[in-house]
């Protein structure tokens, strides 16, 4: 779509179909109510504070509740990212918005420079963006978004167009980013993977010399408080990593950061099956994507399944060797159809252990081991519960066909959204909000939920089940 066309489907009020479950209506309201507040005509801020631009997998995740609201915001959303595509296929992490002022957010556009220094890779000359990317969730909201509509998908011509984007997206990863040539896509930056400071890259980026602290200043901390964020040593050496890429021309393959992530991985294995699914729908068959799927979670089995912990572990691709932390994207790996019933019950098991205390200490899964060293319950990614993780693993549990577990988790997420004001994260044991309130990928998931489940197995269309 181009920019222009755009502007045109900026969706009426009557576009926003209130139909709320009766129940739940009020939570239905409230949560459209954060989309709609959010929404700046062509995409959804995660939060108009800390983060007033458009971030890639916020994105696929608002997608996915926004249907709910308005199937056509819910498409111009994907298309607006998707429109920021490079030419080597990358999907950039953040689309920045240039009403907003440079100081609002960092690294901000004048940092990146990405029509300048990322020219060689194919950024567009008309928006600047980012040079690095997020977990490819993509094709999972894309086909999520057209079954919530498919009568105005067809219309629209809304999978035709962003197939071969999303196809040219999986083909980065698998290509330019399979940085350890076991099959599987390595993350360049904590940013890319999500979960930005999470332990399991201490240890990576314990060899990144950081920018001094003098050569920055951050936006952030204009927002929270210093101790629920990541530290000033964390930050010089994001700021270290992503000089470095941007100074390369953002060609992969030589920085001193890659790691295979199991979240990240899994994310783009499920989107690969439902990239099958819109190839049949497209009129393909879909197959050879649902094989490479399974290929994909062979090698994601192989490269990072650990059986005495019972769970999947980062890959340090530099140093060769396993990262030993403990951290929800070691979960994730649950919404694989394909998974061998062993590692799947191992999994569940892992959920429910004192490490994670699902259903026992805790209500929502934490972002990291509560045994670990390094755990901190209001430290971002270092302990505290967050609402997309643990939307992830409702489908996981799902999926694995462990129904009681998942209608206790949906529960969770749905009371403690509601109770936090859609917090961006939340205390693991007490469900105190942190981070900002009113926050778009916490209020979107929580419309998903309250609307059912239905489509988990349908979704991925994997034939074949589980094995045993
Ligand atoms: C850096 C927007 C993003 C999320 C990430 C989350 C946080 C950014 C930041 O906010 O990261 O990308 O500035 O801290 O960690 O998962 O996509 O909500």
């Amino acid at each position: 779509m181009d920019r222009t066309a755009q502007l045109t489907v900026r969706p009426t009020a009557c576009d926003i179909a209130y139909d709320p479950p009766s129940v739940a209506g009020s939570l239905h309201v409230r949560a459209a109510r954060v989309l709609e507040h959010n929404w700046t005509g062509a995409s959804t801020v995660p939060s108009h504070g800390l983060y007033p631009h458009q971030w890639s997998w916020d994105s696929a995740f608002i997608a996915i509740g926004l249907r709910h609201v308005s199937p056509l915001r819910a498409q111009t959303e994907l298309e607006t990212l998707l429109d920021a595509q490079w030419g080597d296929g990358r999907v950039p992490h953040i689309v920045f918005n240039p009403s907003i002022p440079l100081r609002a957010y960092f690294p901000s556009p004048d940092f990146w420079r990405s029509s300048t220094a990322g020219r060689a890779a194919g950024a567009p000359r008309a928006v600047q963006t980012s040079g690095i990317t997020q977990p490819p969730v993509h094709a999972l909201a894309a086909w999520l978004v057209h079954i919530a509509d498919p009568g105005l998908s067809r219309a629209r011509g809304f999978l035709t167009r962003v197939y071969p984007r999303l196809a040219a997206w999986h083909r980065y990863l698998l290509h330019r980013r399979d940085l350890g040539s076991g099959g599987l896509a390595s993350v360049v930056h904590p940013w890319e993977q999500g979960m930005d400071n999470s332990p399991c890259w201490d240890a990576p980026l314990s060899r990144i010399t950081p920018a001094p602290a003098r050569s920055f200043r951050r936006a952030d901390l204009d927002h929270r408080a210093a101790e629920d964020r990541p530290t000033d040593l964390d930050y010089g050496r994001y700021v270290r990593l992503a000089t470095d890429y941007r100074d390369g021309g953002y060609a992969d393959g030589s920085g001193d950061f890659a790691v295979e992530d199991p979240a990240f991985n899994a994310l783009l294995i499920a989107s690969e099956h439902a990239l099958a699914r819109i190839a049949r729908e497209l009129g393909a068959t879909g197959t050879a994507r649902h094989a490479r799927a399974q290929r994909l979670t062979a090698a994601l089995i192989e490269r990072m399944w650990d059986p005495a912990e019972g769970l999947f572990l980062c890959r340090d691709v530099r140093a060769g060797e396993l990262v030993r932390e403990r951290s929800v994207s070691g979960l994730i790996p649950l919404m694989l159809p394909g998974l061998p019933r062993d590692i799947s019950a191992a999994l569940v098991r892992t959920t429910a252990s004192e490490h994670f205390g699902l259903g026992n200490s805790t209500r929502l899964v934490p972002s990291y081991d509560l045994l670990g060293e390094a755990f901190e319950p209001h430290r971002y990614w270092r302990g505290p519960a967050w609402f997309n993780t643990n939307w992830l693993l409702e489908w996981g549990l799902r999926t694995q066909g462990e129904h009681r577990r998942a209608n206790a988790l949906r529960e969770a997420v749905l009371d403690i959204a509601q109770t936090s004001d859609f917090a961006e994260y939340v205390d693991p044991y007490t469900g105190e909000a942190c981070g900002a309130t009113g926050f778009s990928w916490t209020a979107a998931l929580t419309l998903d939920l309250l609307h059912g489940r239905t489509e988990t197995t349908a979704l991925t269309g994997f034939e074949g089940g589980n094995p045993g």
